[in-house]
């Protein structure tokens, strides 16, 4: 039987709150940039928007979900499980049409020539969803489990192509975009980077850690913090962007 202590429930707790206020006002600011940015750059706008809606959806439901599943105890102090379930497939569904989004938001903003684009998002998004695919299986699978390490190994065969995507062949398409631009790409592209790899060693994590509260309280607070730098964080990149190309649009 799982026990948290009030330190532990209250952290996780407050970090998923946490989340899903920056979910909610990142929304309501991405729908307040809209009369800022010009028609041709609204499609990424869009998928930055509808990616937070997303998320801070599932936030919500993650939030109740862990309520759901303690409570507490008077005598003890402690958080004991209630028999609810905390629901982790909230996160793989939220991954499963979140991470192509944001892939396709990064091209989008960039408006390359079409072909280019269309081919660059196909190969993303097939190969995100490939790799979150992949990882579910392994995440249901029990945490010392051979099963669990192999799920893994092959997502991460399929973040590693993701990662191979827009490190070398995104950069051979960015020579016709102005120097600003170009290193705001690359910003965006470290974000992804770094957070990105959070999502794979919070799956390892319950390998290393071998006391089963102390692991799920590290993952929830180190999924929680990636989530708000992989999405309102990079769309904050991506609508700098998109105010920068709007600005040279209406100069001309
Ligand atoms: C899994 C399984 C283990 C191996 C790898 C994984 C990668 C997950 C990633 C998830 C990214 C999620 C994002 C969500 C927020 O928007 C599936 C954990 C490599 C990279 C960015």
């Amino acid at each position: 039987m799982m026990t948290l202590t009030h330190g532990q429930f209250n952290l996780v707790y407050n970090a998923l709150s946490f989340v899903f206020a920056a979910m909610l006002a990142s929304f309501v600011y991405f729908l307040l940039m809209r009369n800022q940015i010009t028609r041709k750059n609204q499609t990424a706008l869009n998928l930055t928007t509808l990616v937070v809606l997303i998320a801070g959806y599932h936030y919500f439901r993650i939030f109740n979900s862990w309520n759901e599943s303690f409570h507490y105890v008077n005598s003890t102090g402690m958080y004991v499980m209630s028999g609810t379930p905390f629901n982790e497939g909230y996160r793989y569904v939220d991954w499963l049409l979140t991470v192509p989004l944001l892939l396709a938001e990064l091209i989008t903003v960039l408006r390359l020539k079409a072909a280019v684009s269309r081919s660059l998002i196909i190969k993303l998004s097939v190969a995100s969803t490939v790799m979150i695919g992949l990882g579910c299986p392994g995440e249901l699978a029990a945490s010392h489990s051979t099963a669990r390490l192999v799920w893994g190994v092959l997502s991460t065969v399929f973040f590693i192509y993701v990662l191979y995507v827009l490190f070398v062949e995104l950069t051979k398409s960015l020579g016709d975009q102005p120097a600003r631009i170009r290193n705001l790409v690359s910003g965006m592209r470290w974000v992804i980077l770094i957070t990105w790899m959070v999502y794979p060693v919070a799956y390892m994590l319950p390998r290393f850690i071998s006391n089963e509260t102390t692991a799920l309280v590290v993952r929830q607070v180190g999924y929680s913090i990636a989530d708000v730098l992989a999405k309102p964080l990079f769309g904050l990149f991506a609508v700098l962007i998109m105010l920068i190309k709007s600005r040279e649009e209406e100069a001309l």
